[in-house]
């Protein structure tokens, strides 16, 4: 135990050794985490308060796996070609945003909770649907089993990105701590990028790592962190310089990365410029900020475009042998592959596929044959050969 941390850091500790419950203890880890001085000899410290709190957070979702009975889910079936959620706290225009975006009719009102289910509606914005879910007004607690808090999560955890939706009307920077404290409690990062560590897994040879110059640390804690995810057989390739902590990040696979933007709502209401403003200041380093009015329409059309490329979406044409590519373009999701594209066309397509022929920025020359796994780029022209 270091000796130089906080009186604030002990208080936190005694309350960790004082707590019954899950929750109690995440909270109090958090704590921890958050009094422990940042330094050289503390890392140790902090791996291990990180290493417990993920080990709860997989404990929290297991005890709810058990508890759910009936099958009851709120997931929300994917359809267009991507599903962004609109997330925030209650009352701070989800649906009238979702309402002046889409074609879904639904109910809005001046109070908390209007909305108690995901609902779902399409966007058509350049020749292509993409998917909208309005998620239920999340709040403090929520992963930690608040409400229905822990089951709305895992929609979000299930969507291909996330529309993070703050009111202008007040202070949009308590909204956000708010929501990034839960999005973190349920083992969502938000643009945040996964460190580049590759983790193939071997039926026998023990744990070989690659490129151990890039562990930005004492690579027997590295090792030692491998061997407690209970990876016993692993080539393990560091493809860039990376601290302890993401190197642990890394390993954990319950952990989902998400790209987020955030909607600034109500930017017509008395006192929205100053929130802006405040917003902009603190967060524009990490996340794109789009204020809007929802009531007022104001700067739709800029939040349909910045959608789109959150969704981040390719365009493929497809062809028949001999003949040229057939328009409209296919859309589909950065990194889809040829079996993605077969998929969407028909599912005999799919299921009889023997190879594709390539033209485009995904191939090293025109008319390439390629396996159903090779990963198409946008403007692609592919010919699928099926049974
Ligand atoms: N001034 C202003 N009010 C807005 C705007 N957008 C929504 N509102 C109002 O904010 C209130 C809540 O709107 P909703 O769309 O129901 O909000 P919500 O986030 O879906 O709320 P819950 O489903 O209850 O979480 C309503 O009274 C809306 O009229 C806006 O752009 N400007
Ligand atoms: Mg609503």
């Amino acid at each position: 135990m270091p000796t130089n941390v906080t009186a604030e850091y002990l208080a936190a500790e005694e309350e960790y050794h004082r707590a019954k419950t899950i929750p109690e203890k995440i909270r109090a880890l958090e704590k921890m985490y958050a009094t422990v001085p940042k330094h050289k000899g503390t890392e140790k410290l902090r791996l291990q308060i990180k290493r417990k709190l993920s080990e709860l957070r997989k404990e929290l979702e297991k005890q709810r796996q058990q508890k759910k009975s009936g099958g009851y889910s709120i997931a929300v079936k994917k359809e267009g070609a991507a599903q962004i959620v609109l997330v925030g706290l209650p009352n701070v225009g989800k649906s009238s945003l979702l309402k002046v975006l889409t074609n879904v009719d639904t109910d809005v009102a001046d109070y908390a909770f209007t909305t108690i289910e995901p609902i779902p509606g399409m966007m058509h914005h350049r020749n292509v649907q993409i998917q909208l879910v309005e998620v239920p007004g999340l709040v403090e607690g929520a992963a930690l089993g608040k409400g229905m808090g822990p089951q709305l999560l895992s929609v979000v955890r299930n969507a291909d990105a996330i529309a993070i939706v703050v009111d202008l009307s007040h202070d949009p920077i308590k909204q956000l701590e708010t929501l990034l404290t839960e999005f973190e409690r349920a083992g969502i990062k938000v643009n945040r990028r996964r460190p580049r560590v590759e983790i193939k897994r071997t039926a026998s040879g023990g744990i070989i790592i690659n490129g151990v110059e890039n562990i930005r640390g004492d690579v027997n804690e590295a090792k030692r962190m491998v061997y407690e995810e209970r990876i016993h057989s692993a080539e393990i390739t560091v493809k860039e310089p990376v601290t302890l902590e993401e190197f642990a990040d890394a390993l954990d696979e319950s952990l989902v990365w998400k790209r987020a933007i955030i909607i600034a709502n109500k930017g017509d209401s008395p006192g929205s410029k100053e929130n802006y403003e405040k917003l902009v200041k603190e967060y524009e380093d990490r996340f794109k900020i789009v204020p809007v009015s929802a009531k007022r329409k104001i700067q739709l059309d800029r939040l349909k475009d910045e959608l789109y490329e959150l969704a981040g979406i390719i365009r493929v044409f497809t062809k028949s042998p001999g003949e040229d590519p057939a328009y409209p373009p296919v859309a589909l999701r950065k990194g889809s592959t040829v079996m993605d594209l077969a998929e969407r066309i028909h599912k005999d397509f799919a299921k009889n596929f023997r190879y594709a022929r390539v033209w485009g920025k995904s191939v090293k020359f025109p008319g390439q044959r390629v396996g159903a796994d090779h990963v198409l780029e946008d403007g692609d022209i592919v010919e699928i050969h099926a049974r």
